[in-house]
């Protein structure tokens, strides 16, 4: 698979619909404002910048709670909207890349990818396993729960989320970070059989052999293209402070940034998330770290080398 020739920054709109905290959905502009596509274009991209995107607005009146879900139509349009452009991005030969934002709206980056590219695989980089269901979400934010969707696991049917199609196979799915999973995920990931690389393996193995492991289970023959989503809150937070549930002892700036360099080296990357920004937690000194620290992640991903 030769390398796309277009990198699309999508960015995900207004979107905070499935967590609690204002401001995750000002990320995107702060890293936008922080230079981000010249910083893509420099590294030899042409960058087409779709601008902020304006989803449908879903008022909280309208958007009373489905069962425990928070926000459920909000979510799942803008998810909606979002796997459409993704879709035709990479329709069109393009990299998508899709700046959040919360983590629900990987319902839609994913779905997008999987649309054209069905035998696609998902490396998930988070300090949490967003893969509560319906009956298992201990909040009811919606962020914690899109990879039981994208692989319909849920055994209550909400219909405003029939358009998630359920092209993903658990043995196409890897998580990398993971040190906050709550109980009733743990027994999924074990019953589903879907392998998970969490602090403790990335201790143990160190990174390098861990993403050589995790490829080898999602990719045994390198031939799959890659959606990579990378919720920030995988790092430690003190490499990435301004975010809704940090989880100490995180992946440090160098692992981050070598998950993004190894997958880009693979050739195969086809999508990329960046996750959970929020510039409204935190002080500016620490605002512009994060923002700082996802910028360098999507160069990484897309090829910016130390050398
Ligand atoms: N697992 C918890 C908490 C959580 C998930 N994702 C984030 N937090 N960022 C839940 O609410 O599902
Ligand atoms: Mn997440
Ligand atoms: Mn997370």
């Amino acid at each position: 698979i030769s390398e796309p020739k277009t990198a699309a920054a999508v960015h995900s709109g207004k979107h905070d619909g499935g967590q609690p905290k204002p401001g995750v959905d000002q990320g995107p502009i702060h890293l936008i404002n922080a230079g981000l596509v010249d910083q893509l274009k420099e590294l030899g991209w042409n960058v087409q910048f779709d601008g902020h995107h304006q989803f449908e607005e879903v008022s909280a009146e309208s958007d009373p709670p489905i069962g425990v879900l928070k926000n459920p139509r909000l979510v799942s349009r803008v998810s909606r909207s979002v796997a459409d452009v993704v879709g035709s991005h990479a329709r069109r030969g393009e990299l998508p890349v899709t700046i959040g934002g919360d983590h629900s709206l990987a319902m839609g980056t994913i779905s997008g990818t999987l649309s054209h590219h069905p035998d696609a695989c998902v490396i998930w980089i988070d300090a949490h396993a967003d893969i509560n269901t319906v009956e298992t979400t201990p909040s009811g934010n919606i962020h914690g729960m899109p990879m039981s969707f994208l692989l319909g696991l849920n055994k209550t049917r909400i219909s405003e989320y029939d358009w998630v199609k359920q092209v993903l196979t658990p043995d196409r799915l890897v998580y990398i970070g993971l040190r906050d999973v709550d109980a009733g995920e743990k027994t999924i990931l074990r019953e589903q059989g879907i392998k998970a690389f969490s602090m403790h393996e990335v201790d143990r193995y160190g990174i390098g052999r861990v993403v050589e492991m995790a490829l080898d289970h999602v990719n045994p023959r390198r031939d799959r293209p890659i959606h990579l989503t990378f919720d920030v809150d995988a790092l430690d937070p003190s490499v990435a402070p301004s975010t809704g549930t940090p989880v100490r002892g995180g992946l440090t700036f160098r692992e981050g940034h070598y998950i993004c360099e190894a997958i880009h080296e693979t050739g195969l990357l086809a999508a990329f998330d960046i996750m959970e920004v929020n510039p409204s937690l935190a002080d500016a000194e620490a605002v512009k770290a994060t923002v700082a620290v996802g910028c360098s992640l999507v160069r990484s991903a897309l090829g910016e080398t130390l050398l």
